[in-house]
């Protein structure tokens, strides 16, 4: 997912690029521009830290890119190729990273991965319908 300031930004072809020179395939894609209640849910597993009220207000703050990325070994590469929570730390360690890229600090990080199958089959489920073929 690219988050509301990376389509603000105009990072989401350059994203859309970097995504298929590594060897991912997109599968399905759609902009959507998520109210409070969806992002709550979609989060809801941070529903209890200091950050959430803050994350909820800029995961609504504009338009999103949702994709369903396929490759080989896809969530671990996926998640190497954004580079740590914290853009601001991916500048000095991941600097090729897309965090590095278009993120700011560890809240405005610019994209989203899911971080094992489980969350990545809830998260497409959660976005786009499983018995649609488009
Ligand atoms: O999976 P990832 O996005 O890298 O980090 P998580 O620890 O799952 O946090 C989800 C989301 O919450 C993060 O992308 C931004 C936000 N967040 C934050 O606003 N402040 C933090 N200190 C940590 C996370
Ligand atoms: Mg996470």
């Amino acid at each position: 997912m690219v988050k509301p300031d990376g389509v603000d930004g105009k990072y989401a072809n350059v994203i859309k690029k970097t995504i298929l020179d590594s060897g991912f395939s997109i599968i399905h894609e759609i902009e959507l521009q998520l109210d409070e209640n969806t992002v709550k849910t979609f989060y809801a597993e941070h529903s209890s830290k200091s950050f959430f009220s803050n994350l909820v207000q800029y995961m609504t703050s504009g338009p999103v890119l949702i994709m369903v990325l396929e490759k080989e070994n896809a969530i671990a590469d996926w998640r190497a190729l954004i580079g740590p929570t914290d853009a601001n730390k991916a500048k000095t360690t991941h600097p090729g990273s897309i965090r590095a890229l278009c993120g700011i600090n560890s809240e405005r990080n610019c994209v989203h991965g899911s971080d094992s199958s489980q969350s990545a089959a809830r998260e497409i489920s959660f976005f786009f319908d499983k018995s649609s073929s488009g």
